[in-house]
C-alpha cells in the first residue's frame, strides 16, 4: 500500500514537471501586426528571443493551434512562446498582455 502511494506521487511529479518549466517568465513580449487565419500564420513584432538567439524583430510564425488566431488580432500586445517545429518557427502559446 505504501509503495503504491509512493508510485502515485512520483507520477504526479513527472506529469507536473513540464508545466512548471512553462513559467510566465519564459514568455516573450510581442505585438501582433497581422493574423492570417487561412494560412495558419501570425506576424509578431517580438522582443529578443534568447531561445533562438534573435534580436527584436517582426516576423511570421506558424500557429500550433488555429484557435490561437481567433484569440488575438492585429494590434494586440501579447506574451508568447515559440518553438522550431519541423523547421518552422511556431507559436506554441500566446496570451494577451495587459
Ligand atoms: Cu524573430
Amino acid at each position: 500500500m505504501e509503495l503504491r502511494t509512493l508510485l502515485a506521487a512520483s507520477v504526479v511529479l513527472v506529469l507536473a514537471a513540464p508545466f512548471a518549466a512553462l513559467g510566465q517568465g519564459d514568455l516573450v513580449d510581442g505585438q501582433v501586426t497581422k493574423v492570417d487565419a487561412s494560412a495558419g500564420k501570425i506576424t509578431i513584432k517580438h522582443g529578443p528571443l534568447k531561445k533562438f538567439d534573435m534580436e527584436a524583430m517582426t516576423m511570421v510564425f506558424r500557429a500550433a493551434d488555429p484557435a490561437m488566431l481567433k484569440a488575438v488580432k492585429a494590434g494586440d500586445k501579447v506574451k508568447f512562446d515559440a518553438d522550431k517545429i519541423n523547421g518552422q518557427f511556431t507559436v506554441t502559446k500566446i496570451q494577451k498582455a495587459k
